[in-house]
């Protein structure tokens, strides 16, 4: 069992495989059994590149075995850090074989978040592209390697220059040990939580469960052709249902390299693509662009949303001016998932955030002092079930916060229940502004910008936004020469910063309001600003 994954208590552990929920397989087998029973049907479609499911698994496999050569044993971390492509697959699936772990990363990950990965996970090889969109990631693993000791191989998809290619590496495929299905099989990135960002154990039993009941409340067959439009490391296109899902159901993965229409449409024309998975901003841009795009898009049957609170105007929208049905989903890449269901009434669809995905996730909306609240009011969403975790990757001091005594995981979600058990979100208390479905973790951002020399305070809030739902904006009280939003810019940059982190405003004020216990009031500081 990997070290620093808290495991589920075994009585829990009993009851969700009796139930079925946990089937005793491995991620690694999902492609094996479709492979056999579909080896010529289409898996992945990258570009001009098209990969049945036979050659998907031949790949994967001698990829593990060329893997198994360079030294990686059961349980490794690997970061990978790849956008949407076929590689992708291909290297997650060898590493769930070889039963070593790949970290996601996203791709706007930059020095600052990829050396935390790095440090926290003790990968042993950390995987790139040689460039994406004009950045060149070989730079970045030059920069990144030395404060990473425990990093053995640098590989990378394309031209590798001083580094390992990954394409040198596949090798003729040989019997691996099994990984066992209750071990970890990946550590998905945290959303935000206090403190520096955190690592999300998942095992091959939860994560499948995930994925396959997800493909059944979204209608996956195997005539589906899923567009991967959000970066494909994140939950949500991996594996609710995404790319793991699709694949569990026998359906074509449309890689798309970036979620613009521009990109996005013709593929949707050129591939008959069925179903997609957008965050809130980007449904509106699609909407946008639909009444001017002469891309076919009639192919489309399901828009899912989520990441972040979907307007009901927008809402709206989805049916008339897509054509196709539309699913809000909440989720967290820490489990818990709500779907709309295909068959929810309208109003359900277009007001809630869904319902959760099994019978046996426990719900609890519950007040500060952990009390549940009344029937239909706003409380703290608190949840347990088979595919949530039950602690964050080595933390320990966290997890004495982050979950209660008996095992519910605190979402930091303000939620409340409808009668139908389908949820609204309300809010949030956690300390995290969602800028349109990225998650910018505020206390990081702080910590950063007081390492200027001229901040003498930070505090970091969203604000409302038109567009991306929130906004944020860098509140400094200065020493000297206030900084500009061009040198906050720069100076975060400079620390190796991913962009979506950076202020989309700074303000410079004499002080902060603050509570009685003088911890600084965002709630006001909000008000003061926006005033
Ligand atoms: C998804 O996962 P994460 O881990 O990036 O972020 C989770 C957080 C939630 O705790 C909540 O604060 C927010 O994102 N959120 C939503 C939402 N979906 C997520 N807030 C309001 N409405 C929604 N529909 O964002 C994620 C993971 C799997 C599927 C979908 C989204």
């Amino acid at each position: 069992m990997l070290e620093g994954f808290t495991p589920w208590p075994k009585e829990f552990a009993d009851r969700y495989r009796e139930r079925g929920y946990w089937q005793g397989r491995t991620l690694g087998s999902l492609l094996r059994d479709r492979a056999e029973a579909t080896p010529d049907a289409v898996a992945v479609v990258d570009g001009r590149r098209r990969w049945t499911y036979r050659e998907l698994d031949v790949r994967a496999d001698r990829l593990a075995a060329g893997l198994h050569g360079l030294g990686l044993t059961p349980g490794d971390r690997v970061l990978v850090h790849l956008p949407n492509t076929a590689e992708f697959l291909e290297l997650s699936f060898a590493l769930f074989r070889l039963g070593a772990v790949p970290v996601m990363a996203l791709p706007a990950h930059r020095d600052a978040e990829i050396a935390h990965l790095l440090a926290l996970s003790e990968a042993v090889a950390y995987v790139v592209p040689d460039t994406h969109l004009g950045f060149d990631h070989r730079r970045l693993a030059r920069s990144v390697r030395e404060k990473a000791p425990s990093l053995r191989h640098i590989l990378v998809a394309g031209d590798a220059e001083e580094f390992t290619s990954l394409a040198s590496i596949p090798a003729t495929p040989r019997p691996l040990p099994q990984p066992d299905p209750s071990d970890v099989a990946v550590l998905l990135l945290s959303g935000g939580t206090t403190g520096a960002p955190k690592l999300i154990p998942r095992t091959h039993d939860d994560y499948l469960h995930n994925a396959s009941a997800s493909a059944e409340v979204t209608g996956l067959t195997a005539d589906s052709r899923y567009l991967a439009a959000l970066p494909v490391a994140h939950n949500f296109p991996l594996a609710c249902p995404g790319i793991l899902g699709t694949l569990h159901a026998g359906g074509t993965v449309v890689m798309c390299p970036t979620p613009s229409p521009d990109t996005a449409f013709p593929l949707i024309a050129r591939e008959r693509v069925t179903v997609t998975a957008l965050v809130p901003s980007l449904a509106l841009l699609w909407l946008e662009a639909a009444e001017w795009a002469e891309d076919d898009l009639s192919s489309l049957e399901l828009l899912q949303v989520g990441g972040s609170r979907l307007k009901a105007e927008t809402a709206r929208r989805v049916a008339p001016e897509l054509g196709c049905r539309l699913q809000q989903v909440f989720g967290m890449a820490e489990g818990l998932l709500c779907y709309t269901r295909l068959d929810d009434p309208e109003d359900l669809v277009i007001d809630s955030q869904g319902r959760p995905l099994c019978t046996d996730d426990e719900i609890r909306i519950a007040d500060p002092g952990d009390r549940d609240v009344p029937h239909g009011q706003v409380g703290e969403l608190l949840v347990r079930g088979p595919y949530t975790l039950r602690g964050y990757y080595r933390a320990d001091d966290h997890n004495a916060r982050a979950f209660t005594a008996d095992g519910f995981y605190r979402s930091g979600d303000l939620v409340r229940r409808l009668p139908t058990g389908h949820l609204v979100v309300e809010g949030r208390i956690k300390d995290v502004i969602n800028r349109g479905g990225e998650k910018v973790p505020v206390e990081e951002v702080e910590n950063h910008l007081l390492a200027h020399p001229a901040v003498h305070d930070a505090a970091l809030i969203g604000l409302p936004d038109e567009h991306l739902g929130e906004r944020s904006c860098a509140c400094l009280i200065s020493r000297g020469t206030p900084p500009t939003r061009t040198d906050v810019t720069a100076h975060l940059t400079a620390r190796g910063l991913a962009a979506y982190k950076l202020p989309d405003e700074v303000r410079v004020l004499k002080s902060f309001p603050r509570t009685a216990l003088g911890k600084v009031d965002k709630a006001a500081l909000a008000r003061q600003v926006s005033a």
